[in-house]
This record gives C-alpha cells, structure tokens and sequence, in this order.
C-alpha cells in the first residue's frame, strides 16, 4: 500500500494528525498497536488549553465539547490550609476547558470513522525504515501477515515507549531527562467535584490535586511514593489521605465513592532533540514528557501536531520552509513549558531531601505569587497556554 503520511500511534496526537490531513486532503494511514477499547480505556489528561480547543473546533470534532466541556475561568492553589483562587480570565483573558482526554479521542476515532481513512489497530511488531531515503516505510503484523506500507513521510506519534524515537541512531539524537522522586496516586470516581474549580493542593504530607471531568465525576490524586502498587491502596485509605491534605472545610465538604479507576503515574521531564530525521518526525509523548502539574502533557502534543500540520499543508502546496522549520518552533514552545511544569511540580510537592530551607523558599514563593499580580499573571498565562508563535 501507498499513501502520503503513515502515522504511528492513535492516541490524540495521531488520531488529531490524521483528522487535519484528512480535512486537507492529505492521504495518511493510523497504525496502532494495541485495540481501540484500550486505546479508550486509558484515563489520562482533562484540562485543554483554548489553542488545543480552537486546533480541535478546526478538525471538526468540537460540537459534542462544547456541548459537554465545563470552561473554567480560574484555579486554586491551596496552601497552609487556606484556598487562593487565580483569576486565568480576569489575567489573560482566556479561560481552560474541562474535557478528558478520553472524550476528545472518542471524538477524534469517531470523526475518522466518517471520513473513512484507514486505520490499523492490534498491530505488531511495527517497523519504521529508510526515512533517510526518499522513500520511507512501514510495516507491521496483523494475524501472521506482514503489511508494508510506504509513504512520503512517517509521523511518530506512538508515545514515550514507541518505535520511532527508539529507530533513531543514537548519535542523532540528544535527549534530556529529571525523573521526580515520588508518583502521582489518581482516582475516578462517579461523584460531584469537591468545588467548581480545580484545586492544587501544597500540604506537608504531599501534593494532591482536585480535579472534575464533568459535574458528576471528579478526578483526585495525592502525591505517593513510588513504592507504592495502586491495588494496596483502598478506596478508604484514598479518601482519607486526601481529606487530611485539604482544609477541613474543604474535606467535610468532599463527596467520596466508589472508585471506577485508580493508577498510579510517575512523574518525568523529558525532552528529545531535535523532533526531524530525514522524513520522520517525532509528535507528542513520543518527543517529550512533562509532569503532570499544570496539565501540560495533551496540550503540547496538540502543538506539535499544529506545527506538523501546517507543514505538511506547505509541502503539499509546493513550499517546504514551514516543514523544515518544526523541530525548531515546536521546541521553542516545549521547552517553555518544560520550564512550567517543572516549576509548578517544584512548587506544589513534598521532595524528600529539600530540608527545612527548601520548604520555606516554596512557601515564600506561594506567598510571593499571591501578593504580587505581575507573579500571578505570569503563572496565569503559562496555565492557559503560550500562544503558538
Ligand atoms: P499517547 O497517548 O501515549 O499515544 C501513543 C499511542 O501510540 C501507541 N503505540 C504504538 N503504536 C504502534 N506501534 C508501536 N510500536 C507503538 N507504541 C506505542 C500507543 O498504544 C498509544 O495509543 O501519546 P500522544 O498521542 O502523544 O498523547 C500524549 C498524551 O496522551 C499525554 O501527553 C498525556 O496524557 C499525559 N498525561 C497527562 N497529561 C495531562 O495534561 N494531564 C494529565 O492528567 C495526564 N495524566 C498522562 C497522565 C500520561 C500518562 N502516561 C503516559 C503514563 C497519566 C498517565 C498515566
Ligand atoms: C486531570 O483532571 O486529570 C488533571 C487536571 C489537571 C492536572 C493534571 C491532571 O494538572
């Protein structure tokens, strides 16, 4: 088989990719390796910047968001057991969108469905090759059988454990890493949020996060060890390690309930560099990792997709400077919110070897950043998202 972009990987950056092409009237293919119900199944971002909500209303996928999505025009941090609101519309201007991640790919699958581009899930053994030549290729294993298909370019949008970053010559490639000394314990539950807004809590016994994916099911974690195995934690042990981390108001006013999810993440920054080899380009996890804190993680993925996009547009129309341009401009806005991320995981949670000193600078920082408006304008317009430039 031929077409013009094999992309690798349907999560939202693969599956947003393929819709935009699409829409262009550009040929591609989505090859996955493991079924869609998984693909589904994984519980994973709910915060959308407005450029990842504009880039999703352009793919055509927007109508049942808007329908559904809560906007948000502000966050809390919670700290020395008092709430403090940040006021992301009054600030910037621009407020967030609470979807999931699972919504919009439910949304993107069942765009693609319509426009009836092919996708191949429960593939194996996936292979990328010759994308130093002009004539890259893939192939995978489905029941047995070889498929190669060949295209005029690979996008590499199968996460942080994929095959393409993996294919890449080690001396080709740079890559930078922190891993966090502590995870992220997360919980579903069919219960209404604790309150309208997201809630980042900074306690001594850890972080913990109250988040929502619709006024019906929230979406709680609590910093926790990285020892730790989600199964050893009951669903009680969970309420209970997240009402002693919230002010007492706060937690008399906390709806627990069964779980219907709970896994625990760890937490990395990562970045590789650069995102282009010959015909292969890297997208989402598969070039870049932040920490959970700041909800950054979906967000990029959709800005390097509209970088991809937009290039690819340019080369089929006979111009290629925006294509030979990604690495670069997608870089330029990751590494910003590395920084972000970073610095908000570094704010928010409990390290193990800060010492005394490290816990009074990060409470002199919380105070700082809600006395001054210049702080707090800074952190707002970094929430809502940096401007695709
Ligand atoms: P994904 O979603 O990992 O999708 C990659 C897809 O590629 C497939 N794949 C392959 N396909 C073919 N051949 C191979 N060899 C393949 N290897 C892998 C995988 O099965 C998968 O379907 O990457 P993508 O599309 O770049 O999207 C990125 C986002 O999913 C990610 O940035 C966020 O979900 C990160 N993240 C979170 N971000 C937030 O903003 N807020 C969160 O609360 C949040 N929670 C999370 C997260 C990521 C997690 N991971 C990766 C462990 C929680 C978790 C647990
Ligand atoms: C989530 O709802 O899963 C979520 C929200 C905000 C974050 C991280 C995760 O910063």
């Amino acid at each position: 088989m031929k077409t013009q972009v094999a992309i690798i990987g349907a999560g939202p950056s693969g599956l947003l990719l393929g819709q935009l092409l699409s829409r262009s009237g550009i040929a591609n293919i989505v090859i996955e390796q493991r079924s869609a119900d998984y693909v589904l199944g994984r519980i994973r971002a709910g915060v959308l910047e407005q450029t990842t909500v504009d880039l999703l209303q352009q793919a055509g996928v927007a109508g049942r968001m808007q329908q559904e999505g809560l906007p948000h025009d502000g966050v809390e941090l919670c700290f020395g057991g008092q709430r403090h609101r940040l006021d992301l519309l009054g600030l910037t201007g621009k407020r967030v969108m609470v979807y999931g991640q699972t919504e919009v790919t439910r949304d993107l699958m069942d765009a693609r469905s319509v426009s009836g581009e092919p996708t191949v899930y429960d593939a194996d053994e996936v292979v990328v090759e010759g994308f130093d030549s002009p004539q890259p290729s893939v192939s995978y294993l489905q029941d047995g059988v070889r498929h190669r298909v060949e295209a005029d370019f690979i996008a590499g949008c199968d996460g942080f454990h994929g095959v393409c970053r993996a294919t890449v010559p080690p001396s080709a490639i740079t890559l930078y890493e922190k891993i966090y000394p502590f995870g992220w314990l997360g919980v579903l539950a069919d219960v209404p949020p604790v309150s309208h807004e997201l809630i980042y809590v900074h306690h001594e016994r850890g972080f913990a996060l109250c988040s929502q994916r619709s006024k019906v099911r929230s979406r709680y974690y609590v910093q926790c060890s990285l020892d730790d195995q989600a199964e050893q934690w009951s669903d009680d042990a969970f309420w209970a390690e997240l009402k002693n981390r919230l002010p007492p108001q706060t937690a008399a006013q906390l709806i627990t309930g069964p779980s219907i999810e709970k896994s625990i993440a760890p937490l990395r920054s990562f970045v590789a560099e650069p995102l282009r080899f010959g015909r292969l380009f890297l997208v989402g996890d598969a070039g870049h990792i932040v920490p959970p804190t700041g909800a950054k993680g979906l967000n990029l993925a959709a800005s390097d997709v509209a970088y991809l996009w937009q290039g690819l547009r340019s080369h089929y129309a006979g111009s290629d400077t925006e294509i030979n341009h990604y690495s670069g401009r997608a870089l330029a806005r990751i590494w910003k919110t590395e920084r972000f991320s970073w610095w908000m995981t570094s704010l928010m949670h409990n390290f193990p070897d800060s010492g005394h000193f490290g816990q009074k600078m990060q409470r002199a920082e919380l105070d700082y950043l809600f006395s001054s408006a210049a702080a707090m304008t800074a952190m707002a317009e970094n929430y809502v998202g940096l401007p695709l430039v």
